[in-house]
């Protein structure tokens, strides 16, 4: 009976005994519960509704508490294309199976964009709206390309981002690229001399909302920007890993000697086309050097075509595992682990 007793107490306080050591030592089975409870944390810290409006502290890009955060996600293919893709069920996957927390919205201003079909901008409100329900950062990007001059539509620029900042000025969600990729010989005082035009309008309407600004040669030219005189601006850099390399981290690592803060808000695992290879290797050599500086990273693109960039096979629509073409496998991967 006594030892009846005795064992009875052991079964009794042996898992206290466990669970006491385990801080120090714990048990894989606790080990796991601990990672999934830090993980959960992580997980719920990413996103608008913990983190606030985004803001800029020397080239450190924080929450509205200060803390370091960086956005990771996924960029729209042109939305005049592929609109039908862009659904709740396949924002919501990039979101709890790609651990991604910010979805890029590329409205093409010409090649039947928005200088050519106005109402593509509603398209583009319906979009903001499912990312903000899905408690996501959101990008919209004046996705100057063709017309390689921002300074060409200043004023359908300006009216465009009017809008869209006071219909969404309490938004910590919505954040605005004003142009994609100056090109064809466009210098950073131009892209100043427009910035300075459409900043003012969007801080009008909505004074704390983070704002990322385009520089020369398709946002290559991340070593000639000059700060301009707003807060909470981030100047990007878009990279191919098929054909930029050392050269372009180069830049990179000049601005940020030269405390500019740098946010990459496009890159494909490609050539600068958005076709051939794909480069892994070179992929992986940019991951590291980005994530070792904490830069904020959104890839191209969420689309179907038959491109290598394409995150989706051709014919498919459904994010899924299944449906991945090789680049989509690959960034998969590396958002989760970013
Ligand atoms: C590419 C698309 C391609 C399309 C082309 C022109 O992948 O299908 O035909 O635009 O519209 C960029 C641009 C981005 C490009 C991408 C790849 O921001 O619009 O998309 N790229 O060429 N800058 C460097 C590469």
């Amino acid at each position: 009976m006594k030892k009846v007793f005795k064992i009875f107490i052991l079964l009794l306080i042996l898992p206290i005994l466990v669970s006491g050591c385990g801080s120090k030592n714990e048990s894989p089975r606790e080990k796991r519960k601990t990672e999934k409870k830090e993980q959960k944390i992580m997980e719920k810290n990413s996103y608008p509704s913990y983190n606030g409006f985004l803001k800029v502290d020397g080239t450190r890009l924080v929450n509205d508490k200060g803390e370091d955060f960086i956005l990771k996600g996924v960029s729209t293919h042109g939305i005049q294309w592929f609109y039908d893709l862009y659904t709740k069920e396949n924002i919501m996957s990039l979101k709890t199976d790609w651990n991604t927390n910010v979805f890029r919205l590329a409205m093409y201003t010409k090649e039947n964009g928005y200088i050519d079909d106005k109402s593509i901008k509603d398209k583009v409100i319906s979009l903001i709206d499912t990312v903000i329900e899905l408690d996501m950062y959101v990008i919209v990007d004046w996705h100057i390309l063709s017309d390689n001059n921002p300074t060409m539509y200043t004023n359908e620029s300006k009216e465009f981002f009017n809008e869209i900042s006071s219909k969404y000025k309490d938004k910590p969600n919505v954040i605005y690229e004003i142009c994609n990729e100056p090109n064809g010989g466009t210098t950073f005082d131009d892209i100043k001399t427009y910035a300075n035009e459409v900043i003012p309008v969007i801080r009008n309407n909505s004074p704390k909302s983070l704002i990322i600004v385009g520089t020369p040669t398709w946002s290559q030219d991340v070593d000639k920007v000059e700060k301009l005189n707003y807060d909470n601006i981030l100047y990007t850099l878009h990279f191919y890993s098929g054909t930029h390399k050392d050269d372009l981290r180069n830049k990179a690592k000049t601005a940020l000697n030269n405390n500019i803060p740098i946010i990459v808000s496009e890159f494909g695992v490609s050539d600068a086309s958005g076709n051939n290879g794909i480069y892994l290797e070179e992929t992986d050599k940019w991951i590291e050097f980005l994530k070792q500086n904490k830069i904020s990273i959104i890839s191209w693109s969420l689309c179907n075509k038959n491109e290598s960039s394409a995150i989706l096979k051709e014919g498919t629509n459904i994010l899924n595992d299944e449906n991945l073409s090789s680049a989509g496998t690959y960034l998969k991967e590396v958002f989760k682990n970013y």
